[in-house]
């Protein structure tokens, strides 16, 4: 019997609880809510072969490594401004009505920003499906934690660590907040391997539904960190600007990033011959590092928001194909929103990841 598998959770992100996104205009619950992650950590629980762990606190450093400091603020301290400057009274989430997107400047120098924090949200976040609650800033860093804490595990010897992260990460870029992500838990992790952790050469896979624009965006012209993402075709899906297979990076990041775009409805045949292929880059790149997943469980066939057609045991195939590159893992929680059928696709992934 090998050692239990260490599961890094928090239950910090409880206080983070967005109450509505906009759907078709339409005013709809969060589909990124609390209960995502209490469900998987309960499965977990009630299998065998797990170790629930406390993340440790890692201060600012390793998400000032990835993020812009400026933007780190607005996260911190967005909510207390809009209480203070009686622009909300705290009963509802803090969702901008104004967006600085690429083509406001034009040929404009624009060099200010109001003072208030809330009124700087619009100019990081690229959609309304991020809010700002009074749990957000405790419940992102804790995220961060849980990560590199798990990463911990892994560099210390554990084969494989589950971080529970609360809430995800892959959307968000240096300077960008959006897709209910504020810090990039796998990229903050991805970083921190290079520079504390000795790695020459850090690989992501990312196997949420939706295209990691944030980790993309943040390794695009990075030799040393190579992402790797499949996710339903952006021709049709979230985050629709990025995520097309003739994005490969640049400069010395040429080849260093990768997208596998897939049709609706595509199962394990046809996801697994895309995995093979990445799996297949991943070998060649040889990192000195343990792999980070990005794992997302929204390319279930019956995810609310998504539109591919995985079961729950094919998580177990895709986990086994992943630990046939016979590499330690660090697997990073990201989307799925079927929160009825979360807890065993987890499982399964996991279960597959250990080889039993
Ligand atoms: C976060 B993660 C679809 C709207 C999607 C945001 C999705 C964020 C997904 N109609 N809105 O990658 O699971
Ligand atoms: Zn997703």
């Amino acid at each position: 019997m090998s050692s239990p598998v260490p599961v890094i959770r928090s239950d910090a992100h409880l206080a983070h609880r967005g109450l509505v996104e906009l759907a078709a205009g339409r005013e709809i619950p969060c589909w990124e809510s609390p209960e995502r992650v209490t469900v998987i950590e309960d499965a977990l629980r009630a299998a065998p072969g797990f170790a629930f762990e406390a993340p440790t606190e890692h201060g600012r450093g390793p998400i000032l490594a990835v993020h812009d400091a400026d933007m780190v603020e607005v996260v911190e301290h967005a909510w207390t401004d809009a209480l203070a400057a009686g622009a909300a009274d705290g009963s509802r989430p803090l969702i901008p009505d104004t967006y600085l997107i690429g083509a406001y400047p034009g040929a404009m120098q624009l060099g200010e920003l109001p003072a208030g924090r809330h009124l700087q949200l619009g100019a990081y976040l690229f959609d309304t499906a991020t809010p700002i609650v009074a749990g957000t800033w405790g419940a992102a860093r804790a995220a961060v934690d849980v990560a590199l804490t798990a990463a911990e595990r892994v560099v210390a010897g554990a084969a494989l660590a589950y971080g529970l992260c609360r809430p995800p990460g892959h959307h968000a870029a240096r300077g960008m907040l959006g897709g209910y992500c504020y810090f990039n838990n796998a990229a903050i992790v991805a970083e921190w391997l290079r520079r504390e952790g000795g790695a020459q050469r850090v690989a992501i896979l990312d196997i949420d539904y939706h295209h990691g624009n944030g980790t993309q965006q943040l390794f695009w012209e990075r030799g040393d960190v190579l992402y790797l993402s499949l996710h339903a075709d952006p021709a049709r899906a979230y985050p629709y600007f990025s995520g097309y297979a003739s994005e490969v990076g640049a400069g010395e990041g040429h080849g260093r990033t990768r997208n596998w775009p897939l049709s609706a409805r595509t199962g394990l045949d046809g996801y697994a011959t895309s995995l093979a292929e990445a799996l297949r880059d991943v070998e060649a790149f040889a990192p000195d590092a343990p792999l980070i997943i990005s794992a997302g469980f929204d390319t279930f066939e019956h995810d609310p928001i998504g539109d591919l057609a995985l079961r729950t045991d094919d998580y177990a195939e895709i986990g086994r194909l992943i630990a046939s590159l016979g590499a330690s893992a660090i697997v990073l929680q990201e989307g799925g929103y079927a929160v009825d059928a979360l807890g065993a696709n987890a499982l399964a992934l996991l279960t597959g990841m250990r080889g039993s």
